[in-house]
């Protein structure tokens, strides 16, 4: 079938607004009718070349929700018209790694994930006869999609579009770094770093568990209002504190944070973040995601006096479990997503949408078909 894409021919470039050309679901594989979809800082960091496992051309686009159209041989979780939710960490519920009950990071289809292609090593997807890349498994920047039955969450009918995409991404990440990961309780002190769709979401979890002190940490002073809302008690931009970063924090929080997360991707904060927290057992939770060659580094004293650095993909939640959950969340009033959607747009916008991301005048555009 033909369907309507925004095409990453070129690492650097805008996307192009393009018709192409979808074969049909294999097996184990299902047809995706994409209804919205959020533009991430992942899908701006693969775009921009930084990203090793970028690869061109490709449909971008991983923060989606949309309605099964058609499935392949096998299938039998999922029918024509359920509501679902495309998952970059799938869920296969029988790899060594779903089943060490340690991690959500299922291995199942990783590699060819990595590749670009579907487990059978081949694209749905290509533009006049050449192959196009599927981008993490997803490729929500389409309005038809291909995706294994095991990177698709069933979520409720009734839940909206528009919204719920967002928990394809941003939020599940920023509500499992805390209650997954971190597993932040009652009474810490949290510091943030990085008051976007991610970090706000960090924010609203802290304060849905209890946590005392909540700091958050943005050189756009336009994301205080917001973070305020959401539960940050303290805003701090860096850019008007004198002398080192780290010290006030460790003083504003009376000698250090409990839990810190990090969620802007860069290396130099990632530290900050790992020494701003309490001597003897402060967490600090690397969120964000750094381009090829960037590396993070602290004095090991650091580590040997209890502090503890840890990373978290899609905030260790397990998708096909979680997602339907946190759907349910949004649906009952616990968590706010209608705050974090700063404009609706088509899809033929969507360079917009990644200027306006970088230009710091949005929490998450969405684009719909
Ligand atoms: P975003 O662009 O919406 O937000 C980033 C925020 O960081 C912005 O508010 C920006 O002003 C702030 N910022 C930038 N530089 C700063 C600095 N030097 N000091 C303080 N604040 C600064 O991005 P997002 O979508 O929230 O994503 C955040 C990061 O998390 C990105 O690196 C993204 O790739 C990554 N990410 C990781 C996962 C995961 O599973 N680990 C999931 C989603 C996103
Ligand atoms: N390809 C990058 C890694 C990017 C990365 O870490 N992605 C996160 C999700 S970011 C969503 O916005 C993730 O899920 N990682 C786990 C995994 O298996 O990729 C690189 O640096 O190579
Ligand atoms: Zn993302």
């Amino acid at each position: 079938m033909q369907v309507k894409a925004a095409v990453a021919f070129q690492a650097g470039k805008p996307l192009e607004i393009t018709t192409v050309d979808l074969a049909p679901p294999q097996a184990g594989e299902v047809l995706v009718e994409i209804k919205a979809t959020g533009v991430c800082h992942t899908d701006a960091y693969t775009l921009s070349g930084a990203d090793p496992e970028g690869l061109f051309p490709a449909i971008l686009g991983h923060e989606g929700a949309g309605v099964v159209v058609e499935v392949g041989s096998g299938v039998t979780t999922l029918k024509a018209g359920d509501r679902v939710i495309p998952l970059y960490v799938p869920e296969c519920r029988n790899c060594d790694y779903c089943l060490s009950g340690k991690t959500n990071l299922c291995q199942a289809i990783r590699l060819t994930q990595g590749r670009g292609v579907m487990p059978d090593g081949s694209s749905r997807f290509s533009y006049q006869g050449e192959m196009l890349h599927h981008y993490m498994g997803t490729s929500t920047f389409a309005n038809y999609t291909v995706v294994p039955e095991i990177a698709l969450a069933k979520i409720r009918p009734d839940a909206p579009f528009e919204k719920v995409c967002l928990i394809g991404c941003g939020v599940t990440t920023g509500i499992g770094a805390v209650i997954n990961t971190a597993k932040v309780e009652v009474g810490a002190n949290v510091v943030v770093f990085g008051l976007g769709g991610v970090g706000l979401n960090v924010i609203q979890a802290a304060r849905m568990v209890g946590a005392n002190q909540i700091v958050g940490i943005d050189i756009n002073p336009a994301k205080r209002a917001l973070a305020e809302k959401l539960g940050m008690t303290h805003f701090v931009n860096p850019q008007e504190v004198e002398g080192d970063l780290v010290a006030y924090l460790v003083d504003l929080t009376k000698g250090g944070a409990d839990y810190s997360f990090e969620c802007t991707g860069n290396v130099k904060l990632m530290r900050q973040a790992l020494e701003c927290c309490h001597k003897g057992w402060g967490v600090s939770v690397v969120v964000g995601v750094a381009g090829a060659g960037q590396e993070i580094s602290t004095r090991p004293f650091q580590l040997v006096t209890g502090r503890v650095w840890k990373g978290t993909a899609f905030g260790g939640a397990k998708g096909r479990t979680d997602v339907p959950k946190i759907v349910d969340w949004y649906m009952e009033g616990k968590i706010n997503i209608d705050d974090l959607v700063s404009n609706v747009m088509p899809i033929d916008r969507v360079n917009d949408a990644f200027d306006a991301m970088r230009r710091g005048e949005v929490i998450r555009s969405i684009l719909t078909f």
